[in-house]
């Protein structure tokens, strides 16, 4: 019998203190995706029992890029809290971290709620908002591997999140150019089109998933679609920035070393 609270409270522990810990695989080799969803939703709970505020959530994997990089090719999500937002332009501190990556994303911002299998028609009628997005993530397992039941209970390794300006949805986000760059020099190149083929898919998935393993999506979430390309490692002092074709350009700073 696997005890969702405890392992809920190892990768919570993890989290807030920024220590790695083992995969819960190692001692559960058989740990199904239900019940990381579970200890996924058990961890969640811990935080807004400390007051944090659910805002929406994150989908993962979903594109090859991101995939390969961390040997897990399946769609997943995790829940996205108030604590995790930094401000465009803002500093962030690095310590109490444990390997943290950032990576290039697309966010939505939903008008309706929207759950289960849905046309792509609705899911581009819920969408009040687009804008570009940096994600932090942050295993919280050693030397950042995990297998697929591992990284959902972990919430999918989400850390934290910078929104760009949000815009309307009146323009054709299927195939962006993206670009993140460390201190102005391109360190990852890619396209909105490799979020499994356009990022409303990924809203489709997110519909779909999270209706299946937790509550669906409300009106005023927001939803990452995932990453575009491999993630890269943050190091302290570093200006990042991402600039999404026609959705425009923001980062944020990591703060230097004390
Ligand atoms: C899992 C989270 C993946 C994305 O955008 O693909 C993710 C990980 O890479 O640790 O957030
Ligand atoms: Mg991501």
């Amino acid at each position: 019998m696997v005890d969702v609270k405890a392992l809920a409270e190892i990768v919570d522990e993890a989290a807030r203190r920024g220590v790695a810990v083992a995969q819960l695989t190692d001692m559960y080799p058989a740990l199904s995706i239900e019940t990381a969803y579970a200890v996924q939703a058990e961890a969640i709970g811990r935080r807004l029992q400390r007051g944090e505020r659910r805002i929406g959530v994150k989908m993962g994997l979903t594109s090859r890029a991101k995939m390969q990089q961390v040997g897990v090719d399946e769609v997943i999500w995790g829940v996205l809290t108030d604590a995790m937002i930094l401000d465009d332009g803002e500093s962030l501190d690095l310590d109490g971290m444990i390997h943290p990556r950032v990576e290039p994303e697309i966010a939505f911002l939903l008008k309706k709620p929207f759950t289960g299998e849905a046309s792509a028609q609705w899911a581009a009628d819920a969408v009040e908002a687009v804008a570009p997005a940096l994600e932090i993530i942050d295993s919280r397992y050693q030397d950042f591997k995990f297998r697929v039941a591992d990284v959902v209970a972990d919430n999918s390794s989400a850390a934290g999140v910078v929104i760009g300006p949000w815009r309307k949805p009146d323009l054709d986000i299927a195939n962006l150019g993206m670009i993140l760059s460390f201190d102005g020099r391109p360190v990852q190149v890619g396209s909105s089109a490799a979020i499994l083929g356009h990022p409303l898919r990924a809203l489709l998935a997110a519909a779909r998933l999270t209706e299946r393993y937790g509550e669906g999506l409300k009106a005023g979430d927001i939803v990452l679609a995932g990453a575009s390309t491999a993630a890269e490692p943050l190091r302290p002092g570093v200006n990042v920035q991402l600039q999404v074709q026609n959705l425009g350009l923001m980062g944020f700073n990591t703060k230097e070393r004390k």
